[in-house]
């Protein structure tokens, strides 16, 4: 059977949340209250819009329209400071030799993450070409737990949902995997993504005979 695979961006193929982290909190010194990193735990996966709003409630701050748009823009340029300064040295363990497997296995593979600046961070590191698209920030409407970047993810595979195999760190990509009706792998905490049909501490636990056994049958 042939399948096909969808992968998360941050904290599946690259760790972009500890340069958010630095972003954010930049912000947050600015604007006077504290945010941890265990507050960033809460941005995982979640759009540059509703990681501010995430960040106010916690700061417990009110801002005009205006005011956060201007944040939106600074932030997002503190960030790609950090992006610009990326290497193929920091993908993260296990990702290349996944790529590697599905291209001997004949298995394209496209991205589904929330991030506007995904097709950035993935030429920094050299895997832009890989892909056999790309769908990220700018192709949805609906943000994760929505299944609308993951379904796009598949109409560019050619494959139906059923099909197609999701890799995600978090919880509202693994809900929205499931919606999609996909295969949902969840990457990281097996105890926070319980409902993830497989789980895998990280992409060096992927077995090697998993896409022709375990997702085939
Ligand atoms: P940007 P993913 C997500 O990436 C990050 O996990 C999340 O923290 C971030 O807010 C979001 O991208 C938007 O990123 O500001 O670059 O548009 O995990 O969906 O690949
Ligand atoms: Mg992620």
């Amino acid at each position: 059977k042939k399948i096909g695979v969808i992968f998360d961006l941050d904290g599946v193929i690259v760790d972009t949340a500890k340069y958010h982290y630095l972003a954010w909190k930049d912000l947050a010194d600015h604007l006077g209250f504290e945010f941890t990193e265990a507050h960033n735990e809460q941005l995982k996966g979640v759009s540059r819009v509703r990681s501010l709003e995430i960040l106010l409630d916690i700061g417990k701050v009110h801002l005009s329209e205006e005011k956060k748009q201007e944040y939106l823009l600074s932030k997002n340029e503190h960030y790609l400071e950090y992006i610009y300064k990326m290497g193929p040295d920091e993908i993260l363990p296990g990702a290349s030799e996944l790529l590697d497997m599905l291209d001997e296995l004949g298995f394209h593979y496209v991205l589904g993450s929330a991030s506007k600046n995904a097709p950035l961070i993935l030429k920094q590191v050299k895997l832009f070409s890989r892909f056999a698209g790309i769908v990220d920030g700018n192709s949805v409407s609906k943000a994760k737990p929505d299944p609308e970047v993951f379904l796009i993810g598949a109409e560019k595979l050619n494959l139906k949902p059923e099909h197609c195999v999701v890799f995600e760190d978090a919880i509202a990509g693994i809900e929205a995997a499931n919606r999609a009706n996909m295969i949902s792998v969840g990457i990281g905490d097996k105890d926070v993504l319980h409902e993830a049909d497989f789980n895998f501490k990280n992409l060096t636990e992927i077995p090697n005979d998993f896409f022709t056994r375990k997702v085939s049958e």
